[in-house]
């Protein structure tokens, strides 16, 4: 099955996101999507908080003079803006953006809180919404014109190098972050044409979806003090001269659940990492007539034992065990337990990790334990798995071969590498290759100009 064919089903099959809003590019998370949604952004919440970032929350609605006060900023973004021009029937004296981004209110405010030196590190983020008229091909999850969970982080610092560091830092987090999910990346410097608007420059982390495309998962901005001079966020240095802010922001989005979904999903469907799984671990009970109660006294039983370690649910519902099994398989749940009157004659259980498929029995003194690790080896599994499947989607070619390129781009796709080299980095080499230039990225310790088709 063809990959978007396989993506749009399993959304709509394990019951993630319904995509039958009357808005081009906005859809609902349902329940299901919104629990793995919400256990995904817990991870990247807590890499936050422990590196001192701060969670703050700010007003959707920006001010058209604000928006447009960066001249990079605003010429990246014009196209992709939707405003806000009337309060009921009254058209208003300033028109409204609804944020693409937050840059530009955020740096308002962050002149108003920045005097000197001491005022400075700041690292703050916020999980919100952001709106981007994008006339791309729109995409559920993938490409949405309401962004419905922008991660944005943003920060300022009284030096070059502590900016620099930074940017460090935010790569090292975003790393452990896909590294948690088990989500294959290539890390690069995205070319200048190429950059965020308003920023120096711009690190990307880039996945493959099975299909062979390039995905955009995170990007890492250093701003210098391009912004801080527009806003004029200036402070005093420990000598008392005056300097502007250095500034880095950088952002992941609904893109990371889109990635989940592809990467580790199966034909049967979905194939959660534990760690966001809304369900963990589901217990079947196998009923027969005449021990119906000891089959659901068991279930019950061992739903207590498990409860407070891990998500856990019974499945008592009054239809075919093999329904039930179907139904999460397609749901991608890590680990189930089916209990039946042999098994607890023989006082052992029967468990199915989804991932391999496999189907064995354990004493059942042993739940905990082997629960524990066959958790961690789906984990495990899976991750190595993806990077396979990622690695054996790269090229290296030993030098530019634009028909092999084009050949290889046309078929297998994938992300291509060809050798470093400045005379032949420029916008001119994707017109001859008809694909994108992703940037210049070290793989195994050599230079290269990263190319893909990309979403
Ligand atoms: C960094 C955070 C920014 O907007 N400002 C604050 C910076 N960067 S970005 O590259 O433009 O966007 C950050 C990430 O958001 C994802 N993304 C999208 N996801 C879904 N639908 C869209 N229309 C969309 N546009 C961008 C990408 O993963 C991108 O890296």
């Amino acid at each position: 099955m063809e990959f978007s064919e396989w993506y749009s089903e399993i959304l709509e099959k394990a019951g993630i996101y319904d995509v039958r809003y009357p808005i081009k590019g906005c859809g609902i998370y349902l329940p299901y999507g919104f629990k793995i949604r919400k256990y995904t952004f817990e991870i990247i919440r807590n890499l936050l908080d422990k590196s001192g970032h701060e969670e703050v929350l700010f007003p959707l609605l920006i001010p058209e003079n604000l928006l447009a006060k960066e001249g990079e900023h605003i010429k990246g973004f014009e196209d992709e803006v939707y405003w806000v021009t009337h309060g009921g029937k009254n058209p208003l004296d300033v028109k409204l953006a609804l944020r693409p981004t937050s840059e530009t209110a955020i740096y308002y405010m962050m002149k108003l809180w920045v005097k000197v030196h001491t005022d400075l590190p700041i690292k703050i983020y916020q999980i919100v919404n952001t709106f981007r008229y994008e006339t791309k091909h729109t995409r559920p999850l993938i490409r949405l014109r309401e962004i419905m969970t922008f991660k944005e982080a943003h920060t300022a610092h009284s030096t070059k190098e502590e900016a620099e560091n930074q940017i460090k830092e935010a790569i090292s987090i975003y790393k452990k972050f896909f590294d948690t999910l088990g989500i294959p990346y290539l890390i690069s410097k995205r070319p200048e044409w190429d950059k965020f608007p308003g920023a120096e420059y711009t690190v990307a982390f880039d996945t493959i979806f099975p299909d062979g495309r390039a995905m955009q998962i995170a990007t890492v901005h250093n701003l210098g003090q391009n912004f801080s001079r527009t806003f004029e966020i200036i402070f005093e240095t420990p000598t008392g001269d005056k300097d502007y802010a250095y500034q880095t922001c950088y952002g992941i989005s609904d893109r990371v659940i889109a990635s989940i979904i592809a990467i580790h999903g199966d034909e049967k469907g979905l194939i959660l990492p534990p760690i966001v799984a809304p369900i963990q671990i589901v217990i079947v009970p196998l009923i027969f007539k005449e021990q119906k109660d000891l089959v659901l006294n068991k279930a019950e039983e061992i739903y207590k034992r498990l409860k407070d370690k891990y998500r856990v649910y019974i499945d008592n519902r009054d239809i075919r065990p093999g329904r039930k099994f179907n139904d999460w398989e397609i749901k991608g749940v890590p680990l189930r337990i089916e209990i039946g009157p042999k098994d607890i004659e023989n006082k052992k259980i029967t468990l199915f990790r989804r991932d391999t498929m496999e189907k064995f029995q354990v004493d059942e003194s042993q739940l905990e334990n082997v629960i524990e690790k066959t958790l961690n080896n789906i984990m495990e599994n899976i991750k190595n798995i993806s990077w396979k499947k990622f690695e054996n989607f790269i090229t290296i070619m030993d030098s530019l071969d634009i028909n092999k390129i084009k050949e290889i781009l046309s078929q297998r796709k994938g992300i291509i590498l060809i050798p470093f080299n400045e005379e032949i980095y420029n916008e001119k080499l994707e017109e001859k290759v008809e694909a994108t230039i992703l940037g210049e990225t070290e793989y195994k310790g050599n230079k290269y100009i990263a190319i893909a088709k990309t979403y």
